[in-house]
């Protein structure tokens, strides 16, 4: 059925009626009369795949998104045939294929409500300029429906009425609503009716998404080439959507607990001495900082794998005496190889031909900062094999830390596109293909090498990786950053935007360049920043540093004093946040949240754009303007305590929040625990015999977890870690706090301090494990207590 004339004279080719329909335990074939193939996979009661072919067969099924340990199964499966669709029925949907023209309908299997419909369905176009199909797809749009999701567009966080492309771009000084920029992550979620869906369009290739903009009910997807490949998920909450989207793409390993600390970078810091001027500073002013990082300039004209000998005479010395002082250094690492006779990278890359070419048999070459390159090609896996190899003197012995890689989209200067050509040969792990359909997933195979060498040299202790250009999966891998920003407010909004976008898009670890990239920020700029940099996972100060200074202490000092303060939170609530990255890579929960993500069942929450909450408890909302002395915000339904004040708040209201430059909305869930460190220069700076828990009292319940091990290494995976739940519950005269643990991980210290905040009432006793303990032998001090971590119940009675 073709109702939309204009799209038939555009060249548009239909499936037409169902003449065939075959099953193979969890995966169906459904053929139509002019030979268009469906197989459609049941992968889990909620997820459910959906290929099409117009040329009567299927190429070699292949992904570089989709996880190996993705889970698999489903309770329940049942085919069946009615007069006008065959339905595919599981625990959780229905699914309709319709029998005339192939379209697809999706239903919740409990309440039979429509989830997702297709509206012309899947479509092609043969493409007379590039070969192959256009795979088309469209979607009737649900009355109040909201889009979300797709990586790092720095767009309003709802994409409804909006139209993209997907196609890693090098975006120097981007803007609002620049579209295409560094990443490709076609995966978005629908939300309406109060249920939420996901689809993910594995397709390599540049990708569009139309959000009702070109029509107003209609959602559509098509790539340029390849084939029409998506995932269904079905929630109906969007936190189970996008824990399944994570589940299938897979998510990090944990990374050190140094690498969650604050990072300091330029482009650049040269030579050694100004490296460890700025190192020194950060011990002399007391600002707590991790790692330091070493731009493009600390090479021998730009090759990979090299030092300058003016600028860094002795790499090994330098970087041993930056970790004495408790800083881990990252050096860039970009993919241009120097045509240089005599540098070993490129004759030995030249000699075991790992670099790409053109269709016509030339090198691909192409400028970029050492002048005329090649480039490995990351799709081969000896040529990643080699790649992790180069690692070896790098970090095993010069001892660096952690690896970034930049330009991977992959970036070439001067020439249109600002890409490699789209002839250009790769392997595609044995699957040949042109550019066009390995651009997407060039940066993400680049990064995926460096992440395995950085690991095999700097084993047993955990790699840190962190990229530019990534596709979907890529989150296995590395972390990643935004690009280059520009020093502005505007751009303080959208980094907000990215990292929630960027979450709810399976990619956590995620920050922005604080205090912007380009151009330069006043103290005040720099300090909100800092302020919204501290609640990010990823939390890195950079600047293309040919516009003045950009550390904490290059304004005045009030603002270092800001800058001093919000950092030491980060690392005061580093179990905190550590705790929130195990729950994203065990349970594939993103560690920030949108506000629709927390609560999507509150309609006030689907435009929210600037308030998040940072791992489970803690509701952030950055100050976005000059002059500030505090903000409008929403705060979501439930109860909350104001960080600063502890004064308790009803959400559901948008409310003034008192926010002066030292300060910035924060609030904390009623019921949370919170655990808190000392503050510390850098991770493992202090051993420390005690931690703090902040018990926020409620009149209810609330679970909070808190995650340790040895923030490094690989003893975690073998069971030696510390889990402990919180099981908190309040009434008028009492407050009980259960623990269950588990896990081998004895942890060093051996007190808890407990801060009780909020309770309503004067505390006469308390016990603990069912026995009354003295108030004195619990130092009980304006509700205040310590006591031995071992306890396994708490009660605080009025
Ligand atoms: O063409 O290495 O986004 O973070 O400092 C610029 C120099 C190359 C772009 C990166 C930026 C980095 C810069 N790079």
């Amino acid at each position: 059925m073709i109702l939309n004339t204009e799209l038939e004279y555009k060249g548009n080719l239909f499936p037409t009626n169902i003449i065939s329909y075959s099953k193979d335990v969890d995966i169906l074939h459904f053929t139509t009369e002019n030979n268009i193939i469906l197989q459609l996979t049941v992968l889990r009661d909620s997820v459910l795949r959906f290929r099409y072919t117009t040329v009567g067969k299927f190429d070699k099924d292949f992904s570089y998104a989709i996880d190996k340990d993705a889970s698999r199964g489903y309770n329940h499966l049942e085919i069946s045939e009615e007069k006008d669709n065959y339905l595919v029925t599981t625990a959780k949907l229905i699914c309709e294929i319709h029998k005339t023209d192939l379209r697809i309908s999706i239903y919740d299997a409990n309440d039979k409500s429509v989830i997702c419909e297709d509206e012309l369905g899947f479509h092609w176009e043969e493409s007379y300029h590039l070969g192959g199909d256009i795979v088309k797809m469209s979607k009737a749009s649900q009355t109040g429906e909201s889009f979300y999701g797709l990586g790092d567009k720095p767009q309003h966080i709802n994409l409804k009425g909006r139209r993209f492309e997907n196609w890693a771009t090098d975006s120097y000084a981007f803007g609002k609503d620049t579209d295409p920029i560094y990443k490709a992550i076609p995966f978005y979620t629908g939300l309406h009716n109060g249920k939420s869906y996901g689809i993910f369009f594995d397709n390599s290739f540049r990708t569009y998404f139309d959000f009702c903009h070109e029509r107003r009910n209609v959602t559509s997807f098509w790539a340029q080439g390849g084939e029409m490949n998506y995932y269904f998920i079905y929630g109906p909450k969007m936190q189970d959507v996008v824990t399944s989207y994570t589940d299938l793409t897979g998510t990090p390993e944990l990374p050190p607990l140094w690498a969650l600390g604050y990072h300091q970078c330029k482009w650049s810091y040269y030579p050694e001495n100004k490296v460890k001027e700025i190192t020194s500073k950060f011990r002399e002013l007391k600002i707590p900082c991790d790692a330091i990082y070493l731009d493009i300039d600390y090479m021998e004209g730009f090759r990979c794998f090299t030092w300058s000998k003016d600028y860094f005479p002795d790499p090994k010395r330098m970087v041993k005496e930056l970790a004495d002082d408790g800083f881990k250094t990252v050096v860039i690492i970009d993919p241009g190889i120097k045509i240089d006779k005599e540098y070993s990278v490129f004759k030995e890359g030249l000699e075991k031909d790992y670099f790409c070419k053109r269709a016509d048999g030339p090198y691909m070459k192409g400028k970029v900062w050492p002048g005329e390159c090649y480039f490995p090609d990351f799709t081969r896996r000896e040529v990643r094999e080699w790649w992790a190899g180069l690692f070896k003197e790098l970090i095993e012995d010069i001892g660096v830390k952690g690896v970034w890689n930049d330009m991977n989209e992959p970036a070439v200067m001067d020439v249109p596109g600002k890409t490699f050509p789209p002839d250009v040969r790769h392997d595609y792990d044995g699957n040949p293909c042109s550019h066009q359909k390995a651009h997407n997933i060039y940066g993400m195979q680049m990064a995926r090498a460096t992440y395995h060498g950085v690991k095999r040299f700097n084993y047993p202790k955990r790699p840190f990786v962190i990229t530019r250009s990534a596709y979907s999966g890529t989150q296995r891998y590395t972390s990643t950053w935004m690009g280059d920003n520009v020093a502005s407010w505007e751009h303080l909004q959208i980094a907000n935007i990215q990292a929630q976008r960027l979450a709810l898009s399976g990619f956590s670890f995620a920050g922005s360049d604080i205090g912007g990239f380009a151009e330069q920020p006043n103290g005040e700029l720099y300090a909100r920043w800092i302020q919204l940099g501290t609640f990010h996972p990823f939390c890195r100060t950079h600047s293309s540093g040919d516009h003045g200074d950009q550390e904490p202490w290059a304004f005045d000092e009030d603002i270092t004093d800001v800058v001093r303060k919000f950092i030491e939170i980060r690392y005061q609530l580093l179990p905190y946040l550590y705790t929130a990255f195990y729950q994203y890579t065990h349970e594939n929960v993103p560690i920030l949240k949108s506000l629709v993500l927390f609560d999507q069942e509150d309609p006030q929450t689907h435009y929210r754009t600037d308030e998040f909450v940072y791992g489970n408890q803690i509701l952030v909302c950055p100050i976005n303007e000059p002059n500030s002395k505090g903000r409008r915000m929403y705060i979501p339904r439930g109860e909350w305590y104001n960080f600063w004040t502890q004064e308790l708040v009803v959400g559901g209201r948008e409310t003034w929040v008192d926010s002066d430059l030292d300060d910035m909305p924060v609030f904390v869930k009623a019921g949370a625990v919170i655990p808190k460190y000392p503050i510390q220069q850098y991770v493992g700076e202090k051993t420390f015999d005690e931690v703090t828990l902040d018990v926020y009292y409620k009149n209810g319940k609330e679970d909070s977890e808190l995650y340790e091990d040895a923030n490094d290494g690989y003893d975690y995976t073998k069971g030696r870690y510390s889990l402990m739940k919180f099981n908190l519950a309040g009434n008028e005269e009492k407050l009980v706090i259960r623990i269950h643990k588990r896990g081998q991980y004895i942890t060093s210290y051996s007190n808890f301090k407990i801060n009780l905040i909020g309770l309503p009432f004067e505390v006469t006793s308390i016990k603990v494990d069912n026995e009354e303990v003295d108030l004195k032998d619990l130092k009980f001090n304006n509700n205040s207590l310590v006591l031995t971590k071992e306890f396994t119940n708490l009660q605080i009675i009025a």
